[in-house]
């Protein structure tokens, strides 16, 4: 849980491999580069950095140049995947809370299969929030792009149409009633489909309008309070307005403004049950001079304690350099 002061684990899984443009495997660099341990350290949170997992540029038999081919890309996603697993399970069986720094979004596979395979040894239920532009609710079958970002929240949720290539500790691990998409703005025609059938909550930029941030979050909150679940929150730089967030490669426009979405992370904070994170999709290549690396830090920085009033942070804190065991 957020609430102060924790042992925060940093993890980064440098990779674009699902996405088609390149760019968001510098992520977890610029987010350190704009001040995240810094920041956690400051609201008096002990931080460990075990750097970033990562898969080597150039394979036997694939060339150096050439962006990789989609059977390489999706061994890439996977391979990461389940690294990520494996690793923020060791985090969090420590009482650690995870922050995973992507990437793109295909790496919530790894992270959320964590948390599943964390919590299905004390039964607690989990409960994903998906702040993002997009739904990230493809299959192969209904993916206009074919790229696996756009897919691991089906995957997870379970759906029938990843075949045997996809097999893994991800599959079918969250109960899509137990989900909310926040910020939607571009969702495929099949994938809407989809997402109504399942019965995943979907908050678009409509319903924010008209009701609030503050009124839909509550709604969330109180359902994963009440069956006394583990939130992990998945926080895509893109559900922010391409305005104050222009690094990320599938902008939409009309996204969260600056202060819905550090509301959104202050009631995060308060709520006392998150106790997961992913920041994904930073590409440092598309930025403007850290913006949106910066922006993504404070809104970290929010979900952990940072308020602009209220009491001082507890005491000083410590970074140590985390091992990982392979
Ligand atoms: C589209 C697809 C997507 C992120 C783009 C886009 C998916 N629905 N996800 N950027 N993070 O290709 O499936
Ligand atoms: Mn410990
Ligand atoms: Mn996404
Ligand atoms: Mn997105």
């Amino acid at each position: 849980m957020t609430t102060r002061p924790r042992r925060i684990d940093l993890l980064g899984i440098a990779t674009a491999a699902g996405a088609s443009v390149r760019g968001a495997g510098m992520g977890p660099e610029a987010l350190r580069v704009a001040g995240l341990i810094e920041a956690l350290v400051d609201l008096g949170h002990d931080v460990a950095d075990f750097g970033d997992l990562r898969r080597p540029h150039t394979l036997p038999g694939t060339s150096p140049a050439s962006w990789r081919l989609p059977d390489e890309r999706r061994a890439d996603v996977l391979d990461l995947a389940a690294r990520s697993s494996d690793q923020g399970l060791d985090i969090l069986k420590a009482g650690h809370f995870p922050v995973f720094l992507g990437g793109d979004h295909s790496i919530a596979m790894g992270t959320v299969s964590a948390v599943a395979r964390h919590c299905a040894d004390s039964g607690k239920p989990v409960f994903v929030l998906w702040i993002d532009a997009h739904a990230d609710f493809n299959t192969p079958l209904t993916s206009p792009s074919g790229n696996l970002h756009g897919m691991p929240l089906a995957l997870l949720c379970g759906e029938e149409e990843f075949g045997e290539e996809y097999r893994g500790p991800w599959l079918g691990r969250i109960d899509p009633k137990n989900v909310a998409v926040i910020g939607a703005r571009s969702v495929d025609r099949e994938e809407r489909r989809l997402l109504t059938a399942r019965g995943v909550e979907t908050i678009d930029m409509r319903r924010i309008d008209e009701m609030g941030v503050v009124a839909l979050m509550r709604g969330f909150l109180d359902k994963v309070r009440a069956a006394g679940g583990h939130l992990h929150v998945s926080l895509d730089v893109d559900a922010m307005d391409p305005s104050i967030a222009p690094g990320g490669g599938t902008l939409v426009p009309g996204g969260l403004s600056y202060r819905e979405a550090h509301l959104i992370m202050e009631m995060l904070h308060d709520s006392g049950v998150v106790g997961s994170l992913d920041v994904v999709e930073l590409n440092p290549f598309l930025d403007h001079g850290g913006k949106s690396a910066t922006l993504l830090v404070d809104l970290v920085a929010s979900l952990f304690g940072r308020q602009i009033m209220g009491e001082e942070p507890g005491p000083v804190a410590f970074v140590t350099e985390g091992e990982i065991e392979e």
